[in-house]
């Protein structure tokens, strides 16, 4: 009996269905762009189940190229898949993993919505909307981990070393 509950506590549904990767986006948002050149995006994806997936690629209708990137030290290189465990979350955040949106067609600001896809290797693609939030914006929320770094300069820094990055 108590394992049962605590089974069910822990995985929610399905038995039996657990080829099915149960993916889900939150806390997307693009901080304001200080160029129209290019903006990077962060949001953390969400896996409720038992096998691991790829985040592969992303489109947009704002940018003629979406690109994953990691950032290691100062500079930022192209990640050809980032995985999302199983049972876990795939965290793009300041400092590190990003979407990097570039070419934009047009000048992001603050309040609008931008329409993005996300493609996996297993799961169908996701459509997230992804609000421009202000250019120092962090999210505030549940991430409780690593007690966050002073928020605006790692917000700056990152945007900073977006744009001499190409
Ligand atoms: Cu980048």
């Amino acid at each position: 009996m108590a394992a049962g509950l605590a089974l069910a506590g822990c995985g929610g549904s399905a038995d039996g269905a657990n080829s099915d990767v149960d993916l889900s986006v939150r806390s997307a948002y693009i901080p304001q762009p200080v160029t129209d050149a290019m903006a990077a995006g962060y949001l953390v994806v969400v896996n409720k189940s038992d096998s691991s997936d790829d985040l592969v690629s992303a489109t947009s209708d704002i940018a003629e190229d979406v690109t994953i990137h990691e950032t290691s030290g100062q500079t930022m290189k192209r990640a050809d898949r980032l995985e999302v465990p199983a049972n876990g979350q795939l965290v793009l955040k300041t400092g590190g993993t990003h979407l990097m949106f570039e070419k934009l067609k047009r000048k992001l600001k603050e309040g609008e919505t931008v329409s993005v896809e996300l493609r996996f290797t297993k799961t169908d693609p996701i459509k997230v909307e992804m609000p421009v939030k202000s250019a120092t914006y962090q999210p505030t929320s549940s991430m409780s981990s690593s007690s966050s770094m002073s928020s605006a300069s790692s917000a700056s820094a990152a945007i900073s070393s977006s744009v001499s990055h190409h």
